[in-house]
Parts: structure tokens; sequence; C-alpha cells
């Protein structure tokens, strides 16, 4: 008998097409991609990865279309709103937040506009392609603006008179200056997530999510730690433990031929900056190396 292969529906072209592949292959998946591909079998795992437009990820897992999907929290939610409106309702698992593709939905007004707060815009016009989660922050606030939905280039609304301000996504903030807008509300922090069918899976559909969930946490937690090793005098490890987060479970190791001096290494899970390993410098470490991790599994 063949054994049924898991689907995961990731973006074919944009913003999240190449981390979402690179994260597939850190987890050990194993396939041949072209820029055409509509559909990539995994060499070594019973996998099919379906390449699609961000905007069919949700519904595509909601229907059970696919197994999986990776796409953005703001996508996701914007159409879970609207399945919600039509008295549909959507149904998937959110999985987990995989830490790339970072973004805030934010309001913005032009540069020369006197709002500062969210009340001000009572009775004004908002352009965005995120009607449903802009009208849901409006109700919450209790606002009546009247939104008004573009599919791309919000930002040219207010220079067009079109509207008295946008709500889109930003990330670095340059497409708002280049465009002569300020950011006055962030109404949703967005970032990839991986979500899940609720339809019933197979035990071995099951246990292949099992294993890649794993994977993925290993991955992501391996993104976001270093590990560290340094030279240090004996006498300075106490001092060490207060420098550096996390260090309660240090590798201790003799350096040959000096009694007084050891090494140590660790993996912290928070970022590493200069001033730390100034400290570290300043009771005594030396020989400082800060690496990345590749996979980690606890
Ligand atoms: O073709 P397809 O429909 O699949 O792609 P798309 O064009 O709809 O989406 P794409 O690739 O632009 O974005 C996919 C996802 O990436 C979004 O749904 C978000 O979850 C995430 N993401 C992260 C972003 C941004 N950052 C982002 N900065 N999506 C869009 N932007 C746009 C934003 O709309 C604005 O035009 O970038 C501009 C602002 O960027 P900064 O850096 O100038 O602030
Ligand atoms: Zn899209």
């Amino acid at each position: 008998m063949q054994t049924e292969r898991l689907t995961i529906a990731i973006q074919k072209k944009g913003r999240l097409n190449d981390d979402s592949l690179d994260l597939l292959a850190c987890c050990g998946i194993k396939c041949h991609v072209t820029k055409n591909s509509l559909i990539a079998r995994a060499e070594n795992m019973p996998i099919d990865i379906l390449f699609v437009r961000d905007d069919d990820i949700p519904t595509m897992v909601m229907d059970g279309v696919c197994d999986l999907g990776i796409v953005g929290e703001n996508a996701l939610l914007e159409k879970a709103l609207s399945q919600k409106s039509n008295g549909a309702s959507s149904q998937y698992d959110l999985i987990m937040k995989l830490g790339f593709g970072i973004c805030r939905l934010s309001i913005a007004v032009p540069e020369e506009s006197h709002i500062e707060k969210i009340a001000e815009l009572d009775n004004l016009r908002i352009a965005t392609s995120y009607t449903y989660l802009l009208q849901q922050y409006l109700i919450e606030k209790s606002i009546k603006a009247h939104v008004l939905e573009l599919a791309g280039s919000v930002e040219i609304a207010p220079k067009l008179a079109m509207a008295d301000a946008i709500c889109d996504l930003v990330s670095t903030g340059r497409t708002l200056e280049e465009n002569n807008l300020k950011e006055i509300i962030t109404i949703f922090n967005s970032q990839a997530v991986l979500i899940q069918s609720q339809v019933d899976l197979s035990e071995e559909k099951k246990e292949i999510i099992e294993l890649l969930c794993r994977r993925f946490e290993g991955v992501i937690q391996a993104q976001e730690s270093k590990y560290i090793m340094f030279h240090a005098p004996r006498s300075a490890l106490e001092k060490i433990k207060s420098i550096l987060p996390g260090i309660e479970m240090p590798t201790v190791l003799p350096l040959g031929g000096c009694d007084d001096q050891v090494v140590v290494h660790l993996v912290s899970a928070e970022a590493i900056f200069w001033k730390t390993l100034e400290g570290l410098k300043q009771v005594g470490a030396s020989s400082i190396l800060v690496l990345p991790i590749e996979k980690m599994m606890c």
C-alpha cells in the first residue's frame, strides 16, 4: 500500500517564500524546487509541498485541501474574520508562531496631518486591504470611520484624496516614509505561523506532523539561541554568572596547563550583545566566541 503523503502549503512567491523553504530544509525535508514549481515532492519523507498565493493558504487548510500551511497571521485572521462575517466557521489549529515575516498592521496619516490619536479618525476615511481586521479594531474602539477597500498600493490613497488615513502592513517603515506618511497606531502584530487542518488525519500523517513540529521547534529555538565559549579565571565564575543570562548550567572544563583558568561553554537562549561581551572581558574572560546554532533538541 502506498504511504499517504502529508501536504504543506507555502507561499509561491513573495516575502514568506524563502524563509518557509529554509525552515522546511532545516527540518530535513529534501526536495527539488524550481522557479515555476506548483508542487514539490520531498525525496526523503512522505510530504508534498504546494506553492500557492498567501491569501489562498488559510482557505486551503480550513477546507482540508492541505494538511498544514505556513502563512502570515494577518492573512489568516483576515480570512477567518471574513468567513465569520459570511456565517461560516473557520476551522484550523494554530500550531506555532515561526519567528519570521514579522510586521505590524498600522494606521498611518499624512505627515502634515494634525491627527495624532485614533479617536480623531471618527467619520474620516481609511483605505486598507485588511478591511475585516480594521473594522474589528474600529468597533472595539467605538470609532465610526469609513473603510475603503483597496487591493494594493494603499499608501497612495491619501495623495489622491481618496482617504484621510491608511491601514497597512509595516516592517521597516520605509514605505510610509517614502510616501510622506506617519504611523499613529499599531492595531495588530503579525508573523508567519504554522496552521493545521481540523480534518481527521490518518495515524501516519499525525506521526509525521508530530515529528515535523518537534523539528520546527528545534530550529526556531536554535535560531534564537547562541553557543558561547571563552576562557576565564576560575575565580571569576560567580561574576560571569551574573553577567550572562541563562548560565545556570555552563560546561566548565580545565584549561590545559593553567590551574587557575577554565574554559566555559554554554548555550544562551537570549541575544548576546557587545555590552555583554565587554562585561565578560572586564572580569577577565578572553578568547570569547559567540556561534550560531543550527539545530537543537532538548
Ligand atoms: O502573491 P501573494 O498574494 O502570495 O503575495 P502578496 O503580495 O499578497 O504578499 P507579500 O509577499 O507581500 O507578503 C506576504 C506576507 O509577508 C504578508 O501577509 C505578511 O504576513 C508578511 N510581511 C512582512 C509583509 C511585510 N512584512 C511587508 N512589509 N507583507 C507586506 N509588506 C509590505 C506592506 O504591505 C508595504 O507595502 O511592505 C511594505 C512596507 O514595508 P516597509 O519595510 O517599507 O515598512
Ligand atoms: Zn497575497
